[in-house]
């Protein structure tokens, strides 16, 4: 069972979307996983649940941040692994109606990014370290520990929470009309606490999950996290050096990359990657046609932080000119020069340089082939020479070309 193939055709042409990663942990301020990894208690996390109250949540400001960032779809956390729900569940008390916020904080969202006409997805946790039920919990860090699962035995009635889960992602698929993507996080194949007679370690009985979320959406992509094929993989905060595959056949992906170290809102972390370095990651996706999530965790008052909108805001300045050679575009049969990656559309060609100390680039079995060249982003004019005979090679060299990466538009030949 997988998606329509026209469902990832769409996603593939979007190329580039916004990861919101926002929960109760944006109040500690100090990643997503601080209830796990500091080993806090329900009692010690439930201060940031009784002063949940994002004032100055306007998601219409996200949405237009992505837009302008040229971002085309979003995936928001409807429940991260600590198990709060931002949207009003039948199913739990622990949610945002329940704090200072009062209302259902998705539907804004959902509308909000529909406006800006970008397509919506819903990340949902497998995990979680607030029910009951759930043999994972605070303060036992490992899901693979032998001694652990054995100690559980019994003690827990996972399907109690398979119920749970499986509830929420039905209402949260019957809530919001025409759903994208179902970013399910995350599966630990043959790990888990529990057996599913006939079916294995499973907690969340995924082929039910699966089959559950396509008879509500048949449309949907799901990814690939869950303990059964999903239609696209998700490469966490690394660019794979080749298209990923399964079984030696490529598969849709997507990159998903932080701005900075954490995925929520994470106050003094200094490791923020720049711009440019983003740009990048983008243009390495589409190079080897795959997509780009990238990701801000909002404040507890429910803000993109300055850092994060002056990022996105280079970003689009970057994206504004250099569109075409994203949107639509995908791999290209040409090799590019090192330091360099090529993506193409149709008989353009767009190489894009990180690196170009000298100002001179070789481009490898071109010769012959290109018929103009400009720099993308003012259509000035850019010199080449050919070579014929032995070395097949075009030349490309030009001045003055600015700092960071430089994409240059080649209308090309086929080879
Ligand atoms: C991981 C999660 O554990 C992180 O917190 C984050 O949500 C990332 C996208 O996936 O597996």
């Amino acid at each position: 069972m997988s998606a329509p193939q026209a469902s990832v055709d769409k996603l593939r042409a979007r190329r580039f979307g916004l990861f919101v990663h926002w929960g109760l942990y944006a109040l500690p301020g100090r990643h997503e996983w601080v209830k796990k990894r500091e080993r806090l208690t329900d009692e010690q996390y439930q201060p940031y649940f009784d002063h949940f109250d994002p004032d100055l949540y306007d998601p219409r400001v996200w949405a237009k941040a992505a837009a302008e960032a040229g971002m085309k779809y979003t995936v928001l956390t409807t429940k991260h692994h600590e198990g709060f729900c931002l949207w009003d569940s039948g199913l739990t008390d622990y949610k945002a109606t329940n704090t200072p916020a009062a209302r259902d904080l998705v539907r804004p969202f959902v509308d909000a990014f529909r406006a800006e006409d970008l397509g919506v997805g819903f990340y949902h946790s497998l995990i979680d370290w607030h029910h009951p039920e759930y043999p994972v919990d605070t303060l036992h860090p490992r899901v693979d520990d032998a001694d652990f699962r054995a100690s559980q035995a019994g003690k827990r009635d996972i399907e109690k929470y398979r119920r749970y889960l499986h509830g929420q992602v039905e209402e949260l698929l019957t809530r919001y009309g025409d759903i994208d993507v179902m970013w399910f996080d995350f599966s630990y194949p043959g790990m888990s606490a529990y057996d599913l007679p006939g079916k294995g370690r499973d907690d969340w009985d995924s082929e039910a999950l699966v089959k559950l979320v396509r008879g509500l959406q048949p449309d949907i992509l799901i990814n690939n996290r869950l303990d059964y094929p999903g239609d696209f993989t998700t490469p966490e905060q690394f660019q794979p050096a080749t298209p990923p595959t399964i079984d030696g056949r490529e598969v849709p992906w997507e990159a998903c990359q932080t701005l900075n170290g954490s995925w929520g809102y994470d106050r003094d972390n200094l490791d923020w990657k720049s711009p440019d370095l983003l740009v990048r990651m983008l243009v390495d996706s589409v190079s080897k046609d795959g997509n780009l999530l990238l990701n801000v965790g909002p404040t507890g008052r429910g803000e993109f932080d300055e850092r994060a909108l002056a990022t996105l805001t280079d970003i689009g300045r970057w994206t504004r000119r250099h569109g075409r050679s994203i949107y639509g575009a995908g791999p290209s049969a040409f090799t590019p020069p090192q330091d360099g990656r090529y993506t193409q559309r149709g008989d353009r060609l767009y190489l894009h340089l990180f690196g170009w100390p000298f100002r001179h680039a070789h481009l490898p079995g071109l010769a012959g082939r290109i018929k103009y060249a400009q720099l993308l982003h003012d259509a000035s004019e850019v010199k080449f020479r050919e070579y014929a005979g032995e070395d097949t090679d075009s030349n490309i060299g030009v001045k003055g070309v600015p700092d960071g990466t430089v994409t240059l538009e080649l209308p090309v030949q086929r080879p």
